[in-house]
């Protein structure tokens, strides 16, 4: 947000924008609540971390860290394999509110979706589908716009932001699909043309998504929801690997240390993590189209945008 003297009206927009914020949190809470899910609360220094990569589409520099105690901890990156420990553990569905660390370039700042730190809903369910995963979120989606509507109309008059309930289900495509339509920009072009929010499946990705292998060739039973109007990406999930020879393989695959992953390794060995299915949306992100600013930076009252010095 901009520190030099604000006028009225930008006051006013701040606050309608954090009212919004505010609204969408308790709805977010309120819905996993009420669909039976617990809440754990997030961590954020431990041995392993969600590595981000090999993602082409990834832009993380390096992963934070730090010594404490003659051990080196990362910095939380996303919940993800702590998510599959938790459903290991007999925790079925799960939801944790996570601060995570991504150290982006300073070029991600034109995106105005990046933040090199922000919150994610992270949310996880022992043995689930990619539709009932699909379903949720059109639904979750669905019921916080309902709120907002209903509690903040004076907010959106004043923000210019008309929202309404998109008709489900989201429209499903596969990745493949629309970088064959509009070549390699596709999800900025597809995003910008769409009306309403739409997922799209198999993503060259992390060792924990899982790789379809039902069929010939390297898919993946991953997806990604985005926002229309060019908002950008909003969520991205997979159904996990859960044995211990697709996870070791994959990690091996991916050129990272088979040493850091040790433990995790030896729960799955041991058959403590389970098939499961979620994904993690950006609080942020979430209200950047809910309220229709440009930028990410307009939303965190302590903007972390990468490239810009952190004032406080
Ligand atoms: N939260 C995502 C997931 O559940 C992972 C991520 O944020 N990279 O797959």
């Amino acid at each position: 947000m901009q520190r030099m003297a604000k006028s009225i009206s930008l006051v006013e927009k701040e606050r309608a924008v954090r009212r919004i914020q505010t609204i969408s949190l308790k709805s977010i809470h309120d819905f996993f609540f009420e669909e039976g899910f617990e809440q754990l609360l997030p961590i954020i220094l431990s041995p392993i971390t969600d590595p981000l990569g090999p993602d082409p589409s990834s832009s993380v520099i390096k992963t934070g860290e730090i010594e404490y105690q003659g051990q080196k901890l990362q910095l939380t990156q996303s919940m993800i394999l702590h998510k599959q420990i938790a459903i290991g553990m007999g925790i079925d569905k799960l939801f944790i509110i996570s601060p995570n660390v991504r150290l982006e370039e300073a070029r991600q700042q034109e995106t105005g979706i990046h933040a090199f730190e922000f919150s994610q809903v992270d949310f996880e369910i022992k043995e689930a589908t990619m539709e009932e995963i699909f379903e949720l979120m059109e639904k979750l989606l669905n019921q916080i716009i309902s709120k907002v509507k209903q509690m903040a109309k004076e907010e959106l008059k004043l923000l210019e932001r008309d929202l309404f309930q998109f008709i489900t289900p989201f429209p499903r495509y596969t990745s493949h699909e629309l970088e064959n339509k509009y070549g390699s920009d596709w999800e900025k072009l597809a995003s910008e043309e769409a009306k309403t929010p739409f997922f799209v499946t198999c993503h060259k990705r992390e060792f924990y998504d899982k790789l379809d292998r039902s069929i010939e060739g390297e898919h993946y039973l991953n997806y990604d929801l985005y926002y229309p109007e060019g908002f950008l990406e909003a969520l991205s999930g997979a159904i996990r690997e859960h044995e211990y020879e697709h996870i070791r393989s994959r990690i091996e695959k991916d050129g990272l240390n088979i040493k850091t992953y040790e433990k995790f390794l030896e729960r799955a060995k041991n058959g403590k993590i389970h098939s499961s299915a979620g994904g993690g949306f950006g609080v942020e992100r979430l209200v950047r189209f809910l309220t229709g600013v440009d930028h990410i930076s307009e939303v965190q009252v302590f903007e972390r945008i990468p490239g810009r010095k952190v004032e406080v």
